[in-house]
């Protein structure tokens, strides 16, 4: 065996896996594709990247001693900071030496003779493929990682230059004097928007489908904050550990239509100038009653008309096909505003969709948009495409697309049945992109590393989910997002909608962290009930 563990992923699920391995005493082989740590983090750096959540929670807690040597400079953190503390966290647990960077794995089967993985690899720049074994496989490989590359007809013949946010150059293309056509409006597109039109002579937006944002406030911590922080950092993790989505946020106290118009008014009001992803939960029956859900969906689109000055355009930029937050909530520097500039124009893709990528621009059903450069914000293959691409094979010769041909079943969103010791971080089925990824990513590993121990303790080779207990825990994945209205975005990457082909399956769990984390713990706690665990 190469290792007692294998970890794909350098972002901050696998360094964190890596670091607890590690500290545990079993062996570690990570490997990551990027040259260097980071993850989503190192992809992901497109003008106005940046986190969504405040800076000082999407952070590791599991050390004292980190979280006080670490001071954040913005309420929201900019690609380039966040990737700056993943860099920092490496350098002081020394993790890099655990991992070989710039290499991709091609494939990954169960060998019972051997009674591990073994996990096949080929080196990015040399080419040359590799095998490696151990007998733990952990995929932290992210929800937001396997590129979302349309199959847009002529894409091969544009004759300039394509850029994807989520592979952006690290070196910043200069967009000054040139006119630019950007694909996608989600989170990325949302945040590039109002950056791209400063930089660009002129910038085409074609929208496919519009979502919601809220203006994110950001601003430097000052150094009276940052104190106050540190100092508070236990408490704010205390009350994290167990909340719904994993920060230390709540919703207003009355649910939306028990508060009188007025003050559901004000509280709407106070939510949309915090800013952020928070606005989404205002009110603790936001996302579960359509009711309540329209009055900050109204309030939200009100906003949008009073910053667009051409009502049409106002009109274009307000979804028509789901309720505000269950598509996710996209914040944004001016991305509004943005469309009252001169040189940015709107085209809506359901009025005139994309007939094909010409040599000199983007062509639609209804003209011919002239562009020097085209960038595609145009998401991922979501939840389950990093894995599936791997398509890890079991001891049985199940496989990973066939076992989730119609939808992920999983364990706790955590293992399969059919894939022994494989263990999927943030995978489906668990709150993951619903929750702060960081201490969700946390408590997995956790979990999974005591799992581990407890197999070596026991003598144990094989720690598989039972069938029964993987379809039990799928349904009630399912049953938890019944009782939301996240299943009604009918053009969500929650549900693998943006994929051609792709199953609709409400995707993370929505039961809530708090709930999710105790289930994990209630499974350990009776000696890992619902899994089979087998000697050789
Ligand atoms: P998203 O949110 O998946 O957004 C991708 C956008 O690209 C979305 O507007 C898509 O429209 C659009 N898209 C995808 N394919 C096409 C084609 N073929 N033609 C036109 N438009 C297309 O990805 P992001 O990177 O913005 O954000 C992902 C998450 O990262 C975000 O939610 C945060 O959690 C962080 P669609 O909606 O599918 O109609």
């Amino acid at each position: 065996m190469t290792a007692d563990v294998i970890v794909i992923g350098a972002g901050f699920a696998g360094l964190y896996a890596v670091r607890r391995a590690v500290s545990t005493g079993l062996s570690v082989l990570g490997i990551e594709a990027a040259p260097d740590v980071g993850g989503t983090w190192y992809w992901n750096r497109y003008p106005g990247a940046r986190c969504d959540v405040e800076s000082v929670d999407y952070s590791y807690s599991f050390d004292e001693a980190l979280q006080q040597s670490w001071t954040w400079s913005e309420r929201f953190a900019a690609q380039p900071e966040i990737l700056a503390y993943l860099r920092h966290v490496a350098d002081r647990f020394d993790l890099r030496r655990h991992y070989r960077f710039g290499v991709d794995v091609i494939g990954a089967e169960f060998d019972q003779e051997a009674g591990g993985w073994r996990v096949r690899t080929r080196d990015i720049s040399q080419g040359g493929e590799s095998s490696h074994a151990a007998q733990f496989f952990v995929c932290a490989t992210g929800c937001l990682s396997a590129v979302n590359r349309p199959d847009i007809p002529g894409a091969d013949d544009f004759a300039g230059d394509v850029y994807f946010t989520a592979a952006w150059p690290r070196e910043d293309p200069d967009l000054r004097g040139k006119r630019v056509g950007l694909i996608g409006t989600g989170s990325s597109g949302i945040q590039a928007v109002p950056i791209i039109a400063g930089q660009a002579e002129r910038l085409v937006v074609f929208q496919r489908s519009a979502n919601y944002s809220i203006p994110m406030p950001n601003r430097p911590w000052s150094a009276e904050e940052q104190r106050r922080i540190r100092e508070e950092y236990p408490e704010r993790r205390r009350m994290s550990a167990y909340a719904s989505a994993g920060t230390p946020h709540g919703t207003y106290h009355k649910k939306a239509l028990e508060a009188d118009p007025d003050e559901r008014i004000e509280a709407l009001w106070r939510r949309w100038r915090e800013g952020g992803v928070l606005f989404a939960k205002t009110f603790p029956d936001q996302n579960s009653d359509p009711a309540a859900n329209d009055v900050a969906r109204e309030f939200a689109e009100e906003r949008i008309r009073e910053i667009v000055h051409d009502p049409v355009v106002a009109a274009d930029l307000i979804p028509v096909d789901h309720p505000i937050g269950t598509k996710r909530i996209c914040t944004d520097a001016g991305y509004y505003a943005t469309f009252n500039r001169d040189n940015v124009r709107l085209v809506n893709l359901r009025r005139e969709p994309i007939d094909a990528i010409v040599p000199e621009g983007v062509r639609t059903g209804a003209a011919t948009y002239p562009c020097d450069v085209l960038v595609f914000a145009t998401g991922f293959d979501a939840l389950t495409g990093a894995l599936t691409r791997i398509d890890p094979s079991g001891p049985r010769g199940a496989r990973l697309r066939d076992i989730w041909a119609d939808g992920p079943v999983t364990f706790l969103g955590l293992m399969v049945p059919g894939l022994p010791n494989l263990f999927t971080i943030s995978g489906p089925g668990s709150p993951s992109v619903l929750a702060n990824m960081v201490l969700h990513a946390e408590v997995q590993v956790d979990w999974v590393i005591e799992l581990m121990l407890t197999a070596r303790r026991l003598g144990v080779h094989e720690v598989e989910p039972r069938r029964d207990a993987a379809d039990a825990w799928t349904e009630h994945v399912a049953k938890a997002a019944e009782q939301t209205l996240f299943p009604k975005a009918s053009s969500s990457w929650y549900l693998g909608a943006n994929i051609e082909g792709k199953k609709r399956i409400f995707m993370p769990y929505a039961g809530g962290f708090g709930t999710y984390r105790r289930h994990c713990e209630a499974v350990a706690d009776q000696n890992y009930a619902g899994l089979v665990l087998t000697t050789r």
